[in-house]
């Protein structure tokens, strides 16, 4: 078995101290930090969640691979960033009330810090007044929702609505994001753009962010 198949197998199997050893093992071998995380760790992930749904894992084995996944993303964050990067300017970002994933919320963290966004991370279960004073108080132009379930998915939409009436849908860019968003999702809600993964995000983010320096 290679380093990454042996690191999926331990992503699953949520043994945190073998995922971190098969990490510095697949950097050492020279892998591309983003093939060890999509191929090693992502896809394992997904595999948890058909775990989940087949009924052969439960909410503790989740957990735990979501553990052994955050102690691999903390190795893997400083290959991921590139420190030459300028700053290109602020994002607030949450995972909405109600919902505590914060695995994808935190790879799109990391992902728009390396492409040198000053990032305010609210962590979870954020609530739409937390999400509009955040933005106020940094003066962020950007702000990022995840969700991943698709019972705190309309917090997003309370999320977008808290904006427009604090009066802040002109000046505020709103970016959503997370397992079951879609498009159509986004725009339904009236939000302004949509991350389908956290490279995808980087792009929606600057795209988002230039359209105020016209
Ligand atoms: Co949960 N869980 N979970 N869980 N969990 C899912 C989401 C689920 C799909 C599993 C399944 O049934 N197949 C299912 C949701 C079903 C649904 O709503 N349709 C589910 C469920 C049901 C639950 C509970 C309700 C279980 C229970 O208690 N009975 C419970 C809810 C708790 C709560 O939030 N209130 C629960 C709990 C948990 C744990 C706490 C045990 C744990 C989370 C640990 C943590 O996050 N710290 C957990 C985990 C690990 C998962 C799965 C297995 C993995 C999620 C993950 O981290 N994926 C998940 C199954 C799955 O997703 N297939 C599942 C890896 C991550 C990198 O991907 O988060 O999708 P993702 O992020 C991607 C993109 O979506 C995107 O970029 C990321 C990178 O590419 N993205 C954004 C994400 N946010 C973005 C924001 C953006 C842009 C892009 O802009 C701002």
């Amino acid at each position: 078995m290679n380093e990454i198949t042996v690191l999926y197998s331990n992503t699953i199997a949520g043994d945190a101290d073998a995922v971190v050893e098969n990490i510095q093992s697949a950097l050492d071998a020279n892998i591309n930090p983003e093939k060890i995380l999509n191929e090693g760790m992502i896809a394992a992930m997904q595999e948890v969640g058909r775990l989940f749904e087949e009924g052969e894992y439960f909410v503790p084995e989740m957990l735990i691979a979501g553990r052994a996944m955050q102690a691999g993303l903390n190795l893997l964050r400083p290959h991921l960033l590139d420190s030459e990067v300028g700053k290109v300017g602020k994002v607030v970002i949450g995972t909405v009330q109600g919902d505590l994933h914060d695995i994808g919320k935190n790879l799109v963290g990391l992902m728009l810090e390396g492409a040198g966004f000053d990032v305010i991370d609210l962590g979870t279960d954020v609530t739409p007044d937390q999400f509009v004073e955040a933005a106020k108080e940094n003066d962020a132009k950007l702000v990022g929702l995840s969700a991943l379930l698709t019972t705190t998915m309309p917090n997003m939409e309370k999320t977008v609505d808290a904006f427009r009436a604090a009066g802040m849908a002109d000046t505020v860019n709103i970016m959503v994001g997370g397992a079951p968003v879609t498009q159509e999702y986004t725009d339904k809600i009236g939000a302004d753009g949509f991350g389908q993964d956290a490279s995808r995000a980087v792009s929606v983010a600057k795209d988002l962010l230039s359209r105020f320096e016209d």
